[in-house]
């Protein structure tokens, strides 16, 4: 097996004016520990391990399927009126069915499903899922991704009632980010000498960078709050920071974490509730970026205090290192 090389520390750039802190990478080792050594060590209940794992290895095994469905559309449009792409469909049916064999979850929902698919009765966990985050890169082979939340009670609940949250990034490598409540850690898809695959730490209590360095905005630019316009002004003119926006979230939120800086959706004056999903991928952010000491914020308080009654709710979505978040809510407030 290889060991895990790290880059070396980065440096802020020259001319921001928040407090420097956190290197996004998480604490170096030479040690090589897998993935289920990692949930062990940490203390993690083996039945949450087991679906944390399972859900790894089943999303690196739909990776191979890829090809097959990289074109076309399916003939009806999802839940939130959007063109489902062959591969969403496919990822969504193909984790459903895996994760219901686990024998550990009670539901799925999914923004890919209209209704939640039940599983195991007296199962453990209830799932809040984007099976494929970043559809519209699908043809363009730019990175996608997949948000998962884990939580013990059914939902509508708060992101404080997560009990883990990963996503999994298939870009030039593949990696797969976690929190259990214990900090945000990061790992690699590596194959062994046999050609057996594995997640390997990469990155052990990844902190956010301070300041930050990149930025992401959703959202129609003419359909912005002035407050908001100038705010994003700012972050140009006065933070000296640089624009990063790819259409994928997890790609995104991935640049934020291991540089620093904010991602944001935020409301518009023709979409006040912005476009990202509370469950399916805000909490599960807003927790992995809170246990790498960064904030969320939808607007009125955390993304982790946040909750609908419409599991299909959307929400308006900021978050990244401590200092920007503040920063968007002073501008907003
Ligand atoms: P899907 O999960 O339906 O692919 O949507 C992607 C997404 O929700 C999120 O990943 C991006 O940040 C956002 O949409 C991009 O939206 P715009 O196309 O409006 O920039």
């Amino acid at each position: 097996m290889m060991l895990i090389l790290h880059q070396d520390e980065k440096q802020p750039r020259e001319g921001n004016t928040l407090q420097k802190q956190g290197d996004g990478m998480g604490k170096k080792t030479d040690e090589i520990v897998t993935l289920s050594q990692h949930l062990k060590r940490s203390g993690v209940d083996p039945d949450l391990r087991r679906l944390i794992t399972s859900f790894a290895f089943v999303a690196l095994d739909a990776q191979h399927q890829f090809p097959k469905y990289l074109r076309g559309t399916m003939g009806e449009p999802n839940k939130y009126g959007e063109a489902v792409a062959r591969l969403d469909e496919w990822v969504n049916g193909y984790l459903c069915d895996r994760l219901i064999k686990t024998g550990l979850v009670r539901k799925i929902y999914s923004e890919e499903l209209k209704e939640p698919l039940l599983g195991h009765g007296g199962a453990p966990f209830v799932v809040a899922m984007d099976p494929l985050d970043g559809s519209s890169n699908i043809v363009s082979n730019n990175a996608f991704g997949t948000i998962v939340g884990i939580y013990r009670e059914d939902l509508p609940q708060k992101g404080r009632k997560l009990v883990a949250a990963f996503y999994k990034l298939y870009g030039p490598v593949n990696t797969f980010v976690y929190t259990a409540g214990s900090g945000t850690h990061e790992f690699v898809k590596h194959y062994d000498g046999l050609g057996n695959a594995q997640f390997l730490l990469l990155g052990e209590n990844i902190r956010i960078p301070e300041p930050g360095e990149v930025f992401g905005l959703g959202g129609d630019p003419m359909d912005w709050s002035q407050a908001f316009l100038r705010f994003a002004k700012d972050l140009f003119k006065k933070e000296r920071m640089k624009a990063r926006y790819s259409g994928t979230f997890a790609a995104d939120f991935s640049q934020v974490l291991h540089r620093g800086g904010i991602f944001a959706y935020p409301s518009t004056k023709k979409s006040p509730r912005g476009k990202l999903r509370l469950f399916y991928e805000a909490q599960p952010m807003a927790f992995i970026m809170e246990q790498a000491g960064g904030a969320s914020w939808s607007g009125s308080g955390s993304l982790l205090d946040a909750v609908d009654k419409d599991v299909d709710a959307r929400v308006p979505l900021y978050l990244g290192s401590k200092a920007l978040v503040k920063k968007v809510k002073k501008a907003l407030e």
